[in-house]
């Protein structure tokens, strides 16, 4: 996989994939990402990205050319059949688990990061295929969003885990919120591990894993366990 993100602070970006599971597939050569900043599209003189908006009123707004003239030129060097092109700006639809599984089946994508100032609408238009909000709060600088979005759909590509089988247990993949853990010691300021981790019946570990993950999930996060994730008999 390629992902090429498109942004203004390119030095945002420099080191959160230099680590852990980003750092390992990027080794193993199953994913480059590639940072391009906008202003190195903009011609004139002061390599100017934004404007005063038609209509008035406060702020600035990225202007369209370096936007679209920075996405041509990055489809005519590296051979793309398939781009899905997505801005990252907080009009967009929620960004899940499913919307990772999603982009994680192509095999390029490219992101372009908002900004507190706003996107020309015809880059929205007639540019952009999709548009993701990690979240209902105010952001900054859509590079944050980026980090975000890499990192999710980065473990996703086959072969980034260690083991094929580790995702398949994570909050959300299953519509459930994992069940508590406990390591050494046995008894810490006396608190003590639930016996039922200690007893070695590995039928009723899993059980008690089972149950703990549907009541954390029922009492934390109710909108998840009403989407229709649970069985009858959970
Ligand atoms: C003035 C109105 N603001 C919209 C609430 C404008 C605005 C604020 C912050 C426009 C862009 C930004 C910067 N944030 C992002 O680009 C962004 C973002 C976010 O702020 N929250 C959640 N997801 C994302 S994805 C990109």
């Amino acid at each position: 996989m390629r992902i090429d993100i498109l942004c203004l602070f390119p030095e945002m970006l420099a080191s959160p994939f230099d680590y852990s599971i980003v750092k390992r597939a990027r080794e193993r050569g199953l994913v480059e990402v590639v940072v391009h900043n906008i202003r190195d599209y903009s011609h004139d003189k002061h390599h100017i990205v934004d404007d005063y908006p038609y209509g008035g009123g406060p702020g600035m707004v990225l202007k369209p050319e370096p936007i679209f003239e920075a996405t041509e030129s990055i489809k005519e060097r590296v051979d793309y059949s398939d781009l899905p092109i997505i801005l990252l700006t907080p009009q967009g639809r929620l960004f899940t688990q499913q919307v990772a599984r999603e982009l994680a089946l192509h095999q390029n994508i490219m992101l372009i990061c908002g900004h507190y100032e706003g996107v020309d609408e015809r880059v929205r238009e007639h540019l952009v295929s999709d548009e993701v909000s990690i979240g209902d709060y105010v952001l900054s600088a859509g590079e944050l969003a980026a980090m975000v979005v890499v990192d999710a759909v980065v473990r996703l590509i086959p072969g980034a885990l260690g083991s094929p089988l580790s995702f398949h247990s994570d909050s959300h993949s299953n519509g459930l919120l994992e069940y508590p853990q406990y390591t050494r010691p046995k008894v810490y300021r006396g608190w003590t591990v639930p016996s039922v981790l200690l007893s070695g019946n590995h039928g009723e570990i899993a059980r008690w894993r089972w149950q703990q993950a549907i009541l954390r999930t029922l009492k934390r996060r109710p909108d998840l366990a009403k989407q229709g994730n649970l069985s009858a008999e959970e």
